[in-house]
């Protein structure tokens, strides 16, 4: 455990059209039906400060400098983790969190070329020094994803160029290399199904002598 609390961190990386919601989604109605405590959230947006600042940050035609791009993603972490992540840990939940601070190094940092140690001293104010147990990423060629979402992509992060993505994926690709112990890597170019079938193979095998997933 990397926290003191009780509960379980578990995070879900990747770049656009990867399969994280689609693949979360699945999953709820599953713990749910194993009476797995848990709670399954998102950045940004995970709670009501969260959902302004997310639509502040995705509107299209909003313009929001890198600098100020950093600084509300960061906010929005601060409020999730105060708000929510951390009472759900304190009470012994399994916390599954869609994006979380490696979105931050991946987007802002390799993405927009943001200074790095920046980024990361942000992310251990706004997380109060709160670092995820495993994050899986759902790695998939950047052209591959945009081409699941909406022609043209419907937010202002999707509508940017195809050199921003592929530095997003290459930055996620260098975190794992520099952490392994903590990632697992999903190949997510697979159909649903499979996708599935190892995000709960990765998850059970993770955390089985803390959850009872053999109803899952
Ligand atoms: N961002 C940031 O810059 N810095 C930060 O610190 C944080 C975030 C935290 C959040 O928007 C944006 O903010 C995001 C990163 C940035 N950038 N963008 N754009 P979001 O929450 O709306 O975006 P997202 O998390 O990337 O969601 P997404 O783009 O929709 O991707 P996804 O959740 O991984 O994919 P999905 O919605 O589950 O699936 C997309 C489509 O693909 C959908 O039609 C599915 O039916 C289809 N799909 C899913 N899996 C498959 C498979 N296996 N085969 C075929 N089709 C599939």
């Amino acid at each position: 455990m990397t926290h003191g609390y009780p509960g379980t961190f578990l995070t879900l990386e990747g770049p656009e059209g990867a399969g994280k919601t689609t693949q979360v989604k699945l999953l709820a109605g599953k713990l749910e039906a194993a009476g797995i405590p848990h709670l399954i959230t998102r950045d940004p947006g995970g709670t009501p400060l969260g959902k302004q600042i997310r639509r502040a940050l995705l509107t299209p035609g909003n313009p929001v400098s890198p600098m100020a791009e950093l600084l509300l993603y960061s906010a929005d972490r601060a409020q999730h983790v105060d708000e929510l992540i951390i009472p759900a840990l304190k009470e012994g939940k399994l916390v599954i969190c869609d994006r979380y601070t490696d979105s931050t190094v991946a987007y802002q940092g390799y993405g927009r070329s943001l200074d790095l140690n920046l980024i990361s001293q942000l992310n251990a104010m706004s997380t109060q020094g709160l670092t995820p147990e495993l994050t899986i990423l759902f790695d998939l060629e950047s052209e591959k994803g945009l081409g699941r979402l909406h022609p043209g992509g419907h937010d202002r992060m999707e509508r940017e160029a195809i050199e921003f993505h592929h530095r997003v994926r290459q930055g996620y690709l260098e975190l794992v290399k520099k952490e392994p112990q903590r990632w697992q890597v999903i190949d997510a170019s697979k159909a649903l199904s499979a996708v599935q079938e190892e995000l709960k193979q990765i998850i059970s095998t993770a955390f089985s002598q803390r959850f009872n997933f053999a109803a899952i």
